[in-house]
């Protein structure tokens, strides 16, 4: 099934059926190497979401602002590279959606527990703003608020679901964006929590 959520965003609900064990294991490995953490933000405050990346480069923030940085801050090594059975995935989903080119340079993985929230914001700091940006959602569900590309925008909330893939890519690309706090809820394959992938491809910056 392959539905419209809005300009340019491509969901495809239960896409990574038959896959999430995959998925989970794939996690769990990456979490070895490098840990989930909360990070601090611009202004000093600290994330409710843990999280952790794979790939060429990791989303990274601090006092400072953020970034997409080749090593671990935490660990000080390289960030583990994106497993295949990922990467496949990802780019299975944004073919789906027309993107036959698609090739991602950083996973991104959130982990949700119950109350856990994003704020709104954009996605812009990966240099490639043509590319989609393809997200997996895996465990509980989160309501997503889906604005427009200018801040003032109405905002329209979406439940998303275990399984499922959107891939934001033309206008969307550059939508506000966030997640409610978290409902609590069970999942059998991830007890309490929700994560989500973000698939991204990165350009340095110059
Ligand atoms: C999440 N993550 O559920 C969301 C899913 C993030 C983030 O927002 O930055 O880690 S990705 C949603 C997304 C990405 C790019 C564009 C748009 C949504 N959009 O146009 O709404 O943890
Ligand atoms: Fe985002």
């Amino acid at each position: 099934e392959r539905r419209t959520l809005g300009d340019g965003a491509v969901h495809l609900p239960g896409f990574t059926t038959g896959h999430d064990r995959a998925i989970l294991g794939a996690i769990a490995t990456l979490a070895e190497q490098a840990p989930f953490r909360r990070m601090t933000v611009p202004g000093g405050g600290v994330m409710s979401v843990a999280l952790t990346s794979c790939g060429d480069c990791g989303w990274c923030s601090d006092e400072r602002g953020y970034c997409y940085a080749a090593k671990d801050p935490l660990t000080g090594r390289s960030w583990p590279s994106m497993p295949n059975v990922l990467k496949g995935i990802a780019k299975d989903a944004a073919q789906q959606a027309g993107y036959d080119e698609f090739e991602p340079q950083s996973c991104l993985i959130n982990r949700y527990e119950t109350g856990a929230r994003m704020g709104m914001h954009q996605d812009k700091d990966e240099g490639c703003l043509e590319a989609p940006v393809v997200s997996l959602s895996i465990g509980i569900p989160a309501r997503f608020m889906f604005g427009g590309v200018e801040r003032e925008q109405a905002v329209e909330v979406v439940d998303l679901y275990h399984g499922d893939a959107v891939i934001w890519g033309g206008p969307s690309r550059l939508a506000w964006h966030g997640i409610k706090p978290l409902r609590s809820a069970f999942h059998p394959l991830t007890g309490a929590l929700r994560y989500n992938l973000t698939f991204r491809a990165i350009a340095e910056d110059t």
